[in-house]
């Protein structure tokens, strides 16, 4: 592995290139792609592997950082729940200033969370970070200005993400704010396949081969499942959240901000 940040610096998403491997998972093509799993080998390519995968990552990490300067709260506790590498969570410190105000990343893949605890070692930031490993699915969720779900809900089963998000609506204070962002899937047909076929063009620009596009979409398949804004909004009001509305979207990726 090859990471080139020794000393304590301000570690943000922009950052990537020194904190990655290139992704090269799916170029192999005699290797026949198992259903995809965060592992080490997914751990050393990530930051890269998101960036050139993930239309808009970098403007919704960076907008979530701004979103907890705004709605992070004295004496709480701010979310980020599929935490990964920590690209949330050390955009959210960077802006939040009020006092005794702790970040909270949980992730349940062990080689995540180990790596995260590195990088957050690196960061100057002085925002207290305590990180889980555990399912969010299990994990106590209390006392909460702000929770984000940056692309993490995709991978919870369709049949869990309901009670999960009544546990955040509950954990949130008054006010408080969810951001959750997806990729998502269009009830028009057409539609839906032009923003696939949009995102294709974006991996392809980002030289990812056809080969490595049609190999990770196959190990995604069933692990990943979208839904459509449509259906997040509609849950996200069962949940108990007052309102909510997409402030964001590029192709089939969307970020929805929900009140409590
Ligand atoms: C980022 N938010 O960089 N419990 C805990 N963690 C989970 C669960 C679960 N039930 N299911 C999946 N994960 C990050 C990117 S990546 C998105 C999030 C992607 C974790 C999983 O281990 C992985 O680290 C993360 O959710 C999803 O903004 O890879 O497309």
């Amino acid at each position: 592995m090859r990471w080139q940040v020794t000393k304590k610096d301000t570690v943000t998403v922009s950052d990537h290139p020194k904190h990655s491997n290139p992704d090269t998972l799916f170029s192999d093509p005699l290797r026949a792609p198992g259903p995809f799993r965060f592992d080490s080998d997914v751990v050393s390519v990530f930051p890269d592997m998101i960036r050139r995968s993930v239309p808009g990552y970098e403007t919704v990490i960076a907008m979530s950082g701004l979103l907890a300067g705004r709605f992070a709260r004295p004496h709480s506790h701010v979310y980020d729940l599929g935490c990964s590498l920590g690209a949330t969570t050390l955009s959210m410190r960077r802006h939040i200033e009020v006092p005794d105000c702790v970040i909270v990343g949980i992730d349940n893949a062990a080689a995540m969370i180990e790596r995260c605890h590195e990088l957050i070692a690196l960061d100057a930031g002085s925002v207290p970070v305590e990180l889980r490993e555990g399912d969010i699915l299990d994990s106590e969720i209390a006392n909460a200005s702000m929770v984000v779900l940056n692309y993490t809900l995709q991978f919870v089963t369709l049949e869990r993400r309901r009670e999960l998000l009544a546990r955040i609506a509950d954990a949130l204070m008054p006010g408080g704010i969810l951001v959750l962002s997806e990729k998502v899937v269009f009830p028009d047909a057409s539609l839906n396949q032009l923003n696939i076929d949009l995102h294709h063009d974006f991996k392809r620009a980002h030289g990812y081969s056809d080969l490595e596009i049609a190999g990770k979409r196959d190990s995604i398949e069933n692990v990943l499942v979208p839904e459509s804004i449509e259906q997040h909004r509609q849950r996200l009001a069962e949940a108990g959240f007052s309102s909510s509305d997409v402030w964001f979207q590029c192709f089939n990726f969307a970020s929805i901000i929900a009140l409590k």
